[in-house]
C-alpha cells in the first residue's frame, strides 16, 4: 500500500479538505506537522520553496495543491470516488469556486477581532504580530476583502448553497458526495472554530445539516510522523512516479523552468522539467537531505516559465 504523508497543521483549512477526503476514503496516512508561518526549512528541502499548507508526499514524489493532492488521492485509491459520474463537471467548478472565492471571504470573515481569539488561541502577541506579518507578505499585490465586504459576500454565498441544497438532496452535486462537498466544508469548518462569528451559519439550517453530513467522514487516525522522518523516506525512495510529457510550444522536456502560484504565495520553485500535460505538471530538483525529488503542481492556478525567462 502506498504511504501517505500528508505535511499539514491543525488549523488549515485546506488541510481540512484532505483529512476529510481521506476520511471519507477511509485511509491510514501517516501526518507531519509544519509551521504556519515561514520559516520552514523542513517544507522547503521538499518543495523546493513552495511554503502553502498542506502538500503531500509519496516517497520523493511532493504534490503541491490540494486540487492535484485529492486527484492523486482518487488515483491510489479510487472508491469511493470523489469524483462520481453523478455530480457531472459542476463538482470540479464548485471546488474551484469554494477554494478561490469562499475561502477568501471566510479567512477575513472569521479572522476579524471576535473571531481571530478562537483561531490563534493562546498565541501571545508578538505571535500574533508574526503571523500577520507573514501573511501580509504572502499576499503582497491581492487585494483583500475588508471585514465588512467579507460578510456581506459571505452571507450570499451561503444563500447560494443553501438554495443549492433546496430539493432536499444530500450532497452539494447530488446524492453522493464528491470534491465540492469536501471544498466547501473546509471553509465552514474555519468559520465553525470561531463561534462568536459563526452565528451567520445558523439561519442556513439546510447547510448546517449538510455541514454535519459532510463532517462525519472523520478521518482515521493518521501515524505522527517528524518532518526529519519525511525528509529521510524521500532520501531513500529508491524511483518517483512515471510522469507523461505532452509537448507544448516553447517547452521541452530537461527545461530549467521555475514554477509559481499566481495568485499568491508565489514563491518559484526552481527545476528540470520531467512531466507536462494539461493537468500537470511536474520538475525534478535535488536538495542536499531529501536528496532527488519531483515536485508535482497542478497548471489550473501555476505559471511555468523557462528560468532564462524567468
Ligand atoms: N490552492 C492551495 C491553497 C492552499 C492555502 O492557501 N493554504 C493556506 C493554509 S490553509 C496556506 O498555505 N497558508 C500559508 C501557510 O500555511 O504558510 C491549495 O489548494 O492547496
Amino acid at each position: 500500500m502506498t504511504d501517505l504523508i500528508l505535511h499539514h497543521y491543525p488549523s488549515s483549512p485546506f488541510s481540512e479538505k484532505v483529512r476529510l477526503v481521506l476520511g471519507f476514503k477511509g485511509l491510514d496516512w501517516k501526518s507531519v506537522m509544519v509551521p504556519t508561518m515561514l520559516p520552514k526549512p523542513d517544507v522547503v528541502a521538499l518543495t523546493g520553496g513552495y511554503r502553502r499548507t498542506p502538500f503531500l508526499q509519496i516517497g520523493a514524489d511532493i504534490y503541491c495543491d490540494t486540487a492535484l493532492m485529492c486527484r492523486v488521492i482518487e488515483r491510489v485509491a479510487p472508491k469511493p470516488s470523489i469524483y462520481p459520474p453523478s455530480a457531472g463537471g459542476a463538482t470540479h467548478i464548485v471546488s474551484q469556486w469554494a477554494d478561490s472565492a469562499l475561502f477568501w471571504v471566510a479567512i477575513p470573515y472569521t479572522m476579524q477581532p471576535a473571531g481571530i481569539e478562537h483561531i490563534m488561541q493562546g498565541a501571545s502577541p508578538e505571535v500574533l504580530k508574526a503571523f500577520g506579518a507573514d501573511r501580509a507578505a504572502m499576499t503582497t499585490g491581492m487585494r483583500r476583502a475588508t471585514p465588512a465586504d467579507a460578510a456581506a459576500q459571505l452571507k450570499t454565498y451561503l444563500g447560494w448553497i443553501e438554495q443549492q441544497l433546496g430539493d432536499g438532496r444530500r450532497f452539494l452535486c447530488g446524492e453522493a458526495a464528491s470534491i465540492a462537498d469536501f471544498s466547501v466544508a473546509q471553509s465552514i469548518w474555519f468559520i465553525r472554530r470561531a463561534p462568536p462569528v459563526a452565528t451567520v451559519l445558523a439561519p442556513h439550517t439546510r447547510l448546517v445539516a449538510w455541514y454535519e453530513r459532510v463532517a462525519a467522514f472523520a478521518p482515521q487516525r493518521p501515524t505522527q510522523i517528524g518532518s526529519s522522518d519525511a525528509i529521510a523516506i524521500a532520501a531513500a525512495a529508491t524511483s518517483t512516479a512515471p510522469t507523461v510529457f505532452e509537448t507544448e510550444p516553447g517547452l521541452v522536456q530537461g527545461d530549467a523552468v521555475t514554477v509559481s502560484a499566481t495568485d499568491y504565495a508565489r514563491d518559484p520553485v526552481v527545476g528540470k522539467l520531467v512531466g507536462l500535460s494539461r493537468e500537470e505538471v511536474a520538475i525534478e530538483r535535488h536538495d542536499a537531505r531529501a536528496g532527488r525529488v519531483v515536485v508535482h503542481f497542478p497548471r489550473i492556478g501555476f505559471q511555468i516559465r523557462k528560468e532564462d525567462a524567468a
